[in-house]
């Protein structure tokens, strides 16, 4: 064993070299490794003894791409395309070992070695289009020469982690070894690539996957077409696409000289560098930092819902989904038999469940009218109706019901959990779990620390969510917690710009043409104006009850601040216009023309100075909590990083200045919060608030 450097180590197995990354937490590219590989892959061309060589990772994965930290550092240690260059014109076959995820510059590593051997576990991919990039490092050049053109595009532009098995289907691995025997399977197979002579196999020698793309540019022109939604807003997946035409257009060399170009333009850019924040701010969130990682974990291995509704049964299917038994407590017979038949219809509908799989996931969920079903579970969260007397009741019933030492947790979007807890004899045990609906497929899950909730139950839970396959957030208790406060803020302008003259549809154009999904008014379209609306009781004193008496209730009802066709798609409406503008007048204003900055100003920069207020009053840790609340809860697009990073980027004293000039219109609504006036008077951004 011979040590090439702190992060690798040099071993001659029989007639094979082995060079051995070792670099916890995911052998990233860093100098270290990129110098190691250079200097291993040398010691093993001149060892006499070496006929063919195996690059190999220690850990939980083979190399996971270029270390996203050193980005925008100087340059240290050897340059990637060196050690590349290396390996691929070495004059032994270098076999790649891959377990974990062999990502980015990982497989673009891989992809220069001769052959590639991983684990069935393994997965290999090219994500740099989630950081806003593309795969630097000859990727686009090489994957398509392997994988052929389509299946280049899809791996590129969704930076989809592929299973080895469907890797060896599409020739990106050359075999798969016997797991937990990836060491031994990967030098048998190098022996073997030695003894039998096999050619020094350089994927940039490919050619008849290009081949048969060339003279075919409709492959481009549909690819484009048919992910033009996905793609919206979205700067690297055209970028993507482009270097791909190039390997099919141009030389390999021309091809990379493509590649480089289009990189250097990513990576200067705003959006990568909002999505390579997102991608850090994930991982920072969560970390709390007066809950050690290593506080106990109470085990988790029953779980009881209490409402059976949309929210109940979406929370219940990601506990099934990873094999804890679930037992849901309803009023009524007929509500509990609905909700466990939306339950495995949601299952039968969804394009990832097997049959055998549904089957067993009903199997794990029971049902029942009896509270004290839930007696021996180790977690219960409440999901019913959003009344405080009525969470009251429930906990209070849940502390004479529940084992010692479970967790009771309520889904409210906004009450106070302290109050909650205050019906129990154990606030300790209390904690918010607020899910985003539909539960089982949004991402986002608030998780509100109120007063007394204990370190293990905040570890235990923060812990649970990444089992589930959630991003956690831990936030303090206050109206709204941080997502719904901060939509307060944007719906309160929403609202306020259209009775001074603004088109709700005018309000919405800004807000998708900003990035988000959709704008507020066809959002309400779609959930429907009525929700909470009692006709008897309403007297046309607000628009919405103007619309909802005039049947105008939303999609549902074929028009609410929209007309819409009998494909729903949605069109101004002369009807509703005329509403806005005889309510404006009516109340005495006189509307007036709303620029898009102004509309734009006005929903987005109360969010940013909520969220400074958030910060104040530390019900969120870091500002970057709220970012990462925003974009897998809101539609917050993460080419924006989110308001707090956004707010940033604008710049904090124009921010200011814009709330203070609202403020001496249009009141107090508009008061920069003091970290606001704080920072910008510091010249510093909510990123360095502490
Ligand atoms: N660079 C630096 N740190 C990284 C990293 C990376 N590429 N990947 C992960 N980490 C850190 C992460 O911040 C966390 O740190 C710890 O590792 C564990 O990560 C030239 C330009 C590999 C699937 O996009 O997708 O190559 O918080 O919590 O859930 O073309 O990490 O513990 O301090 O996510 O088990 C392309 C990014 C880079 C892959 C593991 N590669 N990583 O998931 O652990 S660009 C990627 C992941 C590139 C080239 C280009 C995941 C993972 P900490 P984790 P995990």
């Amino acid at each position: 064993m011979t040590a090439i450097n702190e992060v690798t180590r040099y071993d001659l197995e029989g007639d094979v070299g082995v060079v051995t990354l070792n670099s916890p937490p995911v052998n990233a590219l860093s100098a270290p490794v990129r110098d190691g590989l250079a200097n291993g892959v040398a010691a093993a061309m001149a060892d006499a003894g070496a006929k063919a060589i195996v690059i190999i990772c220690e850990g939980r994965t083979f190399i996971a791409g270029a270390d996203i930290t050193e980005f925008g550092g100087p340059q240290r240690g050897a340059s990637l395309y060196d050690v590349q260059t290396t390996i691929e014109n070495a004059k032994k076959p270098v076999i790649a070992a891959i377990h974990g995820t062999a990502l980015g510059g990982g497989l673009e590593v891989a992809l220069t070695c001769h052959y590639r051997v991983a684990v069935p576990s393994a997965r290999c991919g090219l994500p740099e289009v989630n950081l806003g990039l593309l795969p630097g490092a000859g990727g686009t050049q090489r994957l398509p020469r392997i994988v052929g053109v389509q299946k280049a595009l899809e791996m590129m532009t969704s930076g989809q982690h592929v299973p080895a098995k469907e890797c060896l289907a599409m020739g990106l691995v050359d075999e798969l070894v016997e797991e937990g025997k990836l060491r031994e399977g990967a030098v048998a197979y190098a022996h073997k690539v030695a003894a039998e002579g096999r050619p020094l196999k350089r994927v940039r020698d490919l050619s008849d996957k290009i081949e048969a793309a060339k003279g075919h540019p409709e492959i481009f022109a549909n690819f484009r077409a048919a992910n033009s939604r996905r793609f919206r807003g979205f700067l690297a997946p055209e970028y993507n696409i482009r270097c791909v035409e190039a390997a099919v257009n141009q030389s390999f060399e021309d091809g990379l000289a493509t590649e480089r170009k289009l990189f250097g333009e990513l990576m200067a850019g705003s959006q990568s560098a909002a999505q390579r924040y997102a991608f850090f701010a994930e991982r920072q969130a969560a970390k709390i930092p007066d809950v050690p990682d290593d506080t106990a974990v109470i085990p988790v291995n029953k779980v009881g819902i209490i409402g059976a509704g949309t929210m109940g049964g979406g929370i219940a299917m990601n506990f099934m989904n990873i094999g804890i038994p679930v037992t849901i407590v309803e009023m009524k017979q007929e509500a509990l038999d609905r909700g466990l038949a939306t339950i495995r219809r949601n299952y039968e509908r969804s394009r990832t469940a097997k049959p055998e799989e549904t089957e067993a996931r009903m199997s794990r969920l029971s049902g029942s009218l009896d509270l004290s079903a839930l007696a021996d579970c180790d977690l219960v969260i409440e999901a019913v109706f959003e009344r405080m007397d009525i969470k009251k009741e429930v906990f209070a019933k849940l502390d004479a019901i529940c084992k010692p030492g479970a967790i009771l947790a309520t889904n409210t979007s906004g009450l106070n959990i302290d109050e909650i807890a205050s019906a129990t004899k154990r606030p300790e045990a209390v904690i918010g779990l607020h899910f985003f609906s539909p539960a089982n497929v949004m991402k986002l899950l608030e998780i509100v620390r109120a007063d007394h909730t204990s370190k293990e139950v905040i570890n235990t839970c923060m812990k649970l969510a990444r089992r589930i396959g959630k991003i956690a957030v831990l936030v303090g208790v206050c109206p709204g917690f941080v997502g719904n406060r901060i939509l307060g803020q944007r719906q309160r302008e929403a609202n306020k710009l259209i009775m001074e003259g603004a088109m709700p549809w005018d309000v919405d154009r800004v807000l998708y043409d900003f990035g988000f999904p959709m704008g507020p008014f066809a959002m309400s379209d779609l959930a429907g104006l009525d929700i909470g609306w009692v006709k008897e009781r309403s007297k046309g004193e607000t628009i919405r009850d103007v619309l909802c008496e005039m049947d105008r209730r939303g999609q549902k009802s074929g028009a609410g601040w929209y007309d819409y066709d009998e494909n729903r798609n949605a069109k101004p409406s002369p009807v509703t216009e005329k509403i806005l503008h005889d309510f404006i007048v009516r109340t005495g204003a006189n509307p007036r023309k709303i620029s898009d900055d102004e509309i734009l100003e006005r929903c987005l920069y109360p969010m940013v100075n909520e969220g400074a207020k958030i910060l104040e009053e530390k019900k969120a840790i870091r500002a970057s909590d709220i970012d990462v609340v925003w974009e897998n809860g809101y539609g917050w697009p993460i080419y924006e990083g989110g308001p707090m990073w956004w707010g940033d980027r604008v710049g904090l004293p124009k921010v200011l200045e814009k709330m203070k000039q609202f403020q001496a219109q249009m009141g107090d609504a508009f008061k920069p919060a003091p970290l606001l006036e704080r920072l910008a008077a510091e010249g510093k951004r909510f990123q360095d608030a502490r």
